[in-house]
């Protein structure tokens, strides 16, 4: 084993009240899964005889911000604050300092942070100034969030040393190699953003295989603090397929992904089987981005899942494009308890402009489909897309109130643009313009052209997500 240790740390997160793109929900309790990346960097770094330890407070950060009032009013306006100065306010520097202790990053190596969101993101700086406080040891930023916006907060690089973006396992390995014996420049490891000076440099991006990937490790963590609150099941990430063949106009492409990729069934059956015994874990979040883009895979999938007598019960996130009664039907008898449906809108005329492909009729009959087939429904809408009317938010009221029956959990989030997706690269194709970047960065601000302005827009969709909640809610 090497003598170079590694600490890994996935950090507790803030989470927003109002904002940016806050999302109120009534449905599975995401924050408590742990992290599947950082999982994956973990199994291929023991793999490669590394000693890591683990650090996780994902299922802590659900009970911490309720215990300790992490969930800040739009904590974008402390963001800045914390970015340039590494601090926060007081009530928050002692929540950092009660989960801070020195002698945890003796004897390490390198720490890093695995950040899947902004919320990570936060208070991994807050982290990370601490530990540089009182030592020089390198620190490395990884995970979804940096991966697609990392090189928007140059001023981190005054807390830590290096950013790795995409998939970290082969750039983080070279990183090691360099720290432990100077093996190559810095500037030939690839998928790497550090400062110079003023200048802030990324290497190349390597795009590394999908078909390597190591199942998750998750010996370290506390399994039983990671139960979901409402059924106290354990739930784990897995991840069946990775990417998707559509462009839906919201959607953010992860550089990692290369279109629509796929594990052999042989592969899948082998790795849930291993997790499930190593785990004594029955219930799994699949972490693709749409695993219905192709049919015959699916229907194939599945078919597997019941010859085999897999006996997991399982979560995907799917489009209705290509689902039919039938597939349902086998989905629910090979395990399938919930399926997570992006529905965005009831208005036809919205789903045409967001590119969606689905109308709201296909959508209303799928739901009823999942219900019959006697799989739990999830339901995504988005609420102020640019040129949303009052036409269109009735629609999408009579859909929910028609479809109310079909629905068991929902999620409404206020529709944002973010840096890098198709809308923000070619904004008046979309009928907006004037795009400046909000206190986040990662989220834009519009006009609507020949519409409403930005402020005007924040009115609009405030009160239409009073209004949707209320015919979801009652509140
Ligand atoms: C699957 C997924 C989920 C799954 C699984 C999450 C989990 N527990 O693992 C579920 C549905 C549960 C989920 C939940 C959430 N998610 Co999510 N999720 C994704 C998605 C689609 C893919 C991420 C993934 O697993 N990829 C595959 C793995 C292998 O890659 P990876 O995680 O990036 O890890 C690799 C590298 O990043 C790197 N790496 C990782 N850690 C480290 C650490 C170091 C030191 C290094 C060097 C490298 C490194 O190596 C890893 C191995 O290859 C992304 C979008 C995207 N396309 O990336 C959104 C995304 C990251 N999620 C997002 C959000 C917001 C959330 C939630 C907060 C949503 C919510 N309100 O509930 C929660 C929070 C969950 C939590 N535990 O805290 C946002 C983040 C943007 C933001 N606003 O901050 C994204 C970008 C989606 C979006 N467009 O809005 N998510
Ligand atoms: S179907 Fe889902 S994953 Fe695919 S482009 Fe649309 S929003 Fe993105």
């Amino acid at each position: 084993m090497s003598k170079f240790k590694i600490k890994l740390i996935v950090p507790p997160s803030f989470k927003q009240l109002e904002g940016d793109n806050v999302q109120y929900a009534e449905y599975l309790d995401y924050y408590s899964l742990p992290v599947y990346g950082m999982g994956v960097l973990i199994s291929f770094l023991r793999q490669k005889d590394y000693y890591v330890d683990v650090q996780d407070f994902t299922a802590q950060s659900e009970r911490s911000a309720q215990e300790s009032d992490l969930y800040l009013y739009d904590y974008t306006e402390f963001f800045t604050q914390i970015l340039t100065t590494g601090r926060a306010d007081q009530k928050i520097e002692t929540i950092v300092d009660k989960i801070f202790n020195p002698a945890d990053y003796k004897g390490f190596g390198v720490v890093g942070f695995s950040l899947h969101h902004f919320g990570h993101f936060l208070f991994a700086i807050l982290l990370a100034r601490k530990i540089r406080d009182m030592s020089n040891i390198p620190i490395v930023f990884g995970g979804a969030f940096i991966t697609i916006w990392g090189r928007l907060y140059p001023e981190v690089f005054d807390f830590i040393n290096y950013m790795i973006v995409g998939d970290g396992r082969q750039p983080f390995l070279k990183l090691l190699n360099y720290f432990e014996n100077g093996a190559k420049a810095k500037a030939t490891i690839p998928n790497l953003i550090y400062r110079e000076g003023e200048k802030l440099i990324a290497t190349e991006f390597i795009r590394y295989s999908f078909h390597d990937i190591p199942i998750p490790d998750f010996t370290d963590l506390d399994l039983n603090s990671c139960r979901e609150s409402l059924g106290g099941e354990l739930v784990l990430p897995y991840e069946p397929t990775r990417g998707c063949v559509y462009r839906c106009s919201f959607c953010i492409k992860n550089p990692m992904e290369n279109g629509y990729q796929t594990k052999s069934y042989d592969r899948i059956i082998k790795e849930l089987r291993e997790m499930k015994e190593k785990y004594d874990c029955e219930r799994f979040q699949f972490c693709d981005h749409n695993i219905a883009c192709s049919y015959q895979y699916l229907d194939g999938l599945v078919d597997v899942f019941i010859t085999e007598g897999l006996e997991i019960k399982w979560r995907p996130f799917m489009d209705i494009r290509k689902v039919d009664k039938k597939l349902l039907k086998k989905m629910s008898q090979a395990g399938c308890e919930v399926i997570f449906y992006g529905i965005e809108s009831g208005s036809d005329r919205m789903l045409e402009m967001i590119h969606k492909g689905q109308s709201s009729k296909q959508a209303a009959k799928v739901l009823r489909w999942t219900k019959e087939a006697g799989i739990k429904t999830l339901v995504a809408f988005m609420v102020g897309y640019p040129h949303e009317a009052e036409s269109d938010v009735i629609r999408t009221i009579k859909f929910i109130k028609r479809n109310r029956g079909y629905i068991d959990f929902a999620v409404v989030r206020y529709f944002g643009i973010l840096d890098s997706n198709f809308m923000s690269k070619n904004p008046l194709e979309y009928g907006i313009r004037n795009l400046r970047r909000s206190l986040s960065r990662y989220m834009l601000e519009y006009d609507e052209v020949g519409g409403l302005s930005w402020e005007q827009k924040i009115i609009q969709r405030k009160k239409t997500m009073r209004r949707i909640m209320q015919v979801l809610w009652g509140k």
